[in-house]
């Protein structure tokens, strides 16, 4: 799958520092800050540095280390927000059209802090 990415886009911009952004944490590879439009309690997005448009992107062309460094800093993130096996939380990634993706640049939403409901179509 060839994916062309849009270096103009706003999570680009964010990683640029041309826009501000409310960061939760930040690595070598990866940063997490909230989302401005938060449906639960706790709503971070958590996307790699890299120029990656969907998680299938990153998951094929990412490499180990930016892969090791994203998902433990999603356990960390998780841990400090409180998330446990009693709580729960939903992660959500969107691609493409059907997905419905609205900034093409991959993200993973956590959302937390309530009950998210069922996933109905
Ligand atoms: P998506 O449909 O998964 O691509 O959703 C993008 C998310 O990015 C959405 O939840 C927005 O509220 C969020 N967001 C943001 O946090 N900061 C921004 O400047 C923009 C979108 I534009």
């Amino acid at each position: 799958m060839t994916y062309s990415y849009d270096d103009q886009n706003i999570f680009a911009k964010i990683l640029r520092g041309e826009i501000p952004n409310n960061t939760v944490l930040e690595t070598d590879h990866t940063l997490a800050f909230a989302d401005i439009r938060p449906q639960a309690p706790t709503h971070v997005l958590v996307i790699p540095k890299g120029p990656y448009v969907t998680y299938d992107h990153f998951a094929a062309e990412a490499s180990d280390a930016e892969i090791v460094d994203f998902n433990r800093t999603v356990a960390r993130i998780c841990a400090d927000a409180g998330i446990t096996p009693d709580t729960g939380a939903r992660y959500i990634s969107n691609a493409g059209p059907d997905g419905v993706q609205e900034v093409p640049h991959f993200h993973l939403h956590i959302l937390a802090g309530r009950n998210m409901g069922r996933m109905v179509a």
